[in-house]
């Protein structure tokens, strides 16, 4: 009988830095380039489809270099391994957990590597560019193609299948994320309030360390390989 039967994670931008993705609100990070009401909201798209265009074709150029590292493969082997149910929610965007063989995860914020027509409703994977003057595979009209991507003020996906899983997980761990954006910052909450054993696994203390009764802080392909091993060996 495995110590934990359902085990919620919640992974951030901190799971893919040290694979040389840039996070959000480190020194120096996307949101200290970028306004973030100019490329993660509607209203930004609707007044400069070209800027949002290319904030997200430069970020998924770089993704397309990136290559999984330590802790994506320990979250991995993890859902591999361990006998109890094992959800990966990610608030990221790019696919190197699906890369490093994660299988059950939730991209509650979107993927990069897929696109939306506005005008049908088609979403399909699209690795190049994005541009106002591509017409939809689906239903053939140009300018409606948008990453499938969640924006500010915009409803996360699958809502409904990750608060079945908090409010049943006996483990909840956050990993690589600051607990600025909800809902997912809400998550620990919702796990707490099904007495689930709340793990922190980051580089630091996030805006939300409080609620977390166990935290670990180091570099992500340090310690979420070693919190695995523990869990493995238990
Ligand atoms: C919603 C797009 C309703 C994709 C992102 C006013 C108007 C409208 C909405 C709101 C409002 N006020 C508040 C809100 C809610 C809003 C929100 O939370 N705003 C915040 C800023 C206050 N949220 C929303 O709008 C959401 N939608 O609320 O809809 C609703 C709610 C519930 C149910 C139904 C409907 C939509 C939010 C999604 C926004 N989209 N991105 C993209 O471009 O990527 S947000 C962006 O932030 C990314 O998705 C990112 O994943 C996410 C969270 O950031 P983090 O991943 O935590 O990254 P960050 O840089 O912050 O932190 C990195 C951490 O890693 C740090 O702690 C660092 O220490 C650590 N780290 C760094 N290196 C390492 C490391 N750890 C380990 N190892 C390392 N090497």
């Amino acid at each position: 009988m495995p110590r934990h039967e359902k085990i919620v994670i919640l992974t951030g931008a901190g799971l893919s830095a040290e694979s040389g993705l840039a996070t959000f609100r480190d020194s120096g990070g996307i949101w200290a380039q970028y306004d973030y009401r100019d490329v993660a909201t509607p209203d930004g798209f609707q007044r400069n489809p070209n800027l949002v265009y290319e904030f997200y074709n430069m970020r998924r150029r770089e993704a397309a270099k990136a290559v999984p590292n330590a802790a994506h493969a320990a979250l991995a082997r993890l859902q591999r391994d361990y006998p109890g149910d094992v959800l990966l929610v990610t608030q990221n965007i790019d696919d190197l957990l699906e890369q490093a063989g994660a299988q059950n995860l939730i991209h509650m914020h979107g993927e990069m590597t897929k696109m939306l027509c506005t005008h049908c409703d088609a979403r399909l994977p699209w690795a190049e560019d994005l541009s106002a003057d591509l017409a939809c595979p689906e239903c053939e009209l140009i300018g409606g193609m948008r990453p499938a991507v969640v924006w500010f003020g915009e409803v996360p996906y699958e809502m409904a299948r990750i608060a079945t899983a908090l409010g049943a997980c006996d483990l909840f761990i956050a990993i690589g994320t600051s607990g600025n954006v909800y809902p997912a910052a809400s998550f620990v909450a919702a796990a707490l309030e099904a007495g689930a054993h709340t793990v922190e696994l980051n580089l630091e203390p996030s805006d939300t360390a409080g609620y977390f009764a166990e935290r670990l802080h180091g570099p992500a392909t340090e310690i979420v390989p070693a919190y695995i091993d523990r869990l493995l060996s238990e």
